[in-house]
């Protein structure tokens, strides 16, 4: 428990609900919940967590712009790290507030902006061709394995320039540990620490060590920043660690909330192929229909209002980015339709505010590069079987889709 004081529900002047975002039955289809709480009120009260919870685009917006009365220090989950011990050392980046936040921020963000990144289009689009062209040869096969987790583990994990060795076994097993620390130490956490603590929370220490690293990767760079005095010598490996974190999993789930979504529909896929330069479009409306990341937390820092409803400080507030990016208020009735001409841009699958995505244009490169080289080869996917969700506190993808796919 702990001890600081929740409001008490009659002190709560906002409705309070029962509801449990992180239920199976939820996250095999949260949606028509997320109507219902954006419905509900623009500030609600989850009694179950302890939690207050936005569900609408503009609330979301401008908690997210609000670092000083929102902030991040106390972590991103529903744990408070002011009060409970997180799992492991907080990140430099992600768990801190402004000025700390700033600093590591900048050179991340130096690392992973369009000018550096472009550099690794031509091995991103050579590794996709390959990879497309042995899944044609196939014709059919479980597209998480085989393709959205294939791709990542790949031409990521090269560019940050970790060895291969213990990737497939470690790599998203970490990844998946990191977003369940975002929701509550229900089963879902219990039992994918277990499985973390057997070898991936070891591994990744390690690999993260300038010495496993290759000389000319993304890594290396932030070791090269420490050197330049932009870092202390222990945040290098911090931040290597961050990349590991954040850039497997959430790439992983979000090629795969591509395919399913456009294996259910073959139309939007028929533009895509018919106008491959449609494929970061496309992508964008993917992020915004299927978003990746589905909620995670900002705390209170002193008493504030949201939409009329008085916040003290130290509380947790949920933001549902799943539902902003469905918030007819923002995207008018046809926002639960999969649209890929739609204008997708300003959705929430990123975030938004100082601790917006930093690595959102290599996702975005590895999306549109993985669907570019579809488009131009793929006339039509089918699902072979009902995909299996990949139950995870806080983000939201596949453990299994077999398909087919028909060569153009
Ligand atoms: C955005 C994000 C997600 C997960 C982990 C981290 C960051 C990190 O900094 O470790």
């Amino acid at each position: 428990m702990s001890n600081i004081a929740q409001p008490g529900e009659q002190a709560v002047r906002a409705p309070v609900t029962d509801f449990d975002p992180y239920l199976d039955s939820v996250l095999d289809d949260p949606y028509p919940h997320y109507e219902k709480l954006r419905e509900l009120a623009p500030v609600f009260y989850l009694s179950r967590y302890n939690a207050f919870g936005l569900a609408r685009h503009a609330e979301i917006d401008a908690v997210l712009r609000d670092p000083a009365t929102f902030c991040s220090s106390a972590g991103v989950g529903l744990a408070n790290f002011h009060t409970e011990t997180p799992w492991r050392k907080p990140s430099i980046i992600l768990e801190v507030d402004p000025p700390m936040h700033a600093r590591t921020r900048k050179v991340v963000g130096g690392l992973l902006a369009p000018a550096s990144i472009n550099k690794l289009r031509p091995a991103f689009e050579r590794e996709a061709e390959l990879l497309v062209d042995r899944l044609l040869a196939r014709g059919s096969f479980d597209a998480v394995h085989d393709l959205c987790e294939a791709y990542p583990l790949n031409v990521f994990a090269d560019a940050v320039g970790i060895p291969a060795e213990g990737r497939d076994k470690y790599l998203l097993a970490y990844g998946d540990m990191v977003f369940n620390a975002f929701g509550p130490v229900n089963e879902r956490f219990q039992a994918c620490l277990a499985k973390a603590q057997s070898g991936a929370i070891e591994w990744i220490a390690e690999v993260c060590e300038r010495k496993n690293l290759t000389p000319d990767g993304l890594g290396a760079r932030l070791y090269q920043a420490a050197d330049e005095g932009l870092l202390a010598p222990e945040e290098a490996p911090m931040l290597v660690r961050t990349l590991l974190s954040a850039g497997l999993d959430t790439t992983v789930f979000t090629l795969c909330n591509a395919i399913v979504s456009f294996a259910r529909h073959p139309d939007q896929w028929a533009l895509v192929h018919a106008n491959p330069a449609m494929a970061r479009q496309a992508l964008e409306e993917v992020l915004r229909y299927e978003s990746t990341f589905h909620s995670f937390y900002r705390t209170t820092t002193r008493e504030v209002e949201v939409a009329g409803v008085p916040m003290g400080p130290e509380q947790k507030v949920c933001v549902f980015i799943g539902s902003a990016n469905r918030d007819p208020r923002r995207w008018g009735e046809t926002a639960n339709r999969f649209d890929v001409t739609r204008r997708a841009s300003g959705n929430m699958a990123f975030g938004t505010g100082i601790h917006g995505c930093a690595g959102q244009m290599i996702a975005r490169l590895e999306g549109e590069i993985v669907l570019t080289a579809l488009a131009r080869r793929v006339k039509s996917f089918r699902l072979e079987g009902r995909p299996v969700m990949h139950y995870n506190n806080s983000v939201r993808g596949y453990k299994s889709m077999p398909v087919s796919i028909i060569a153009a």
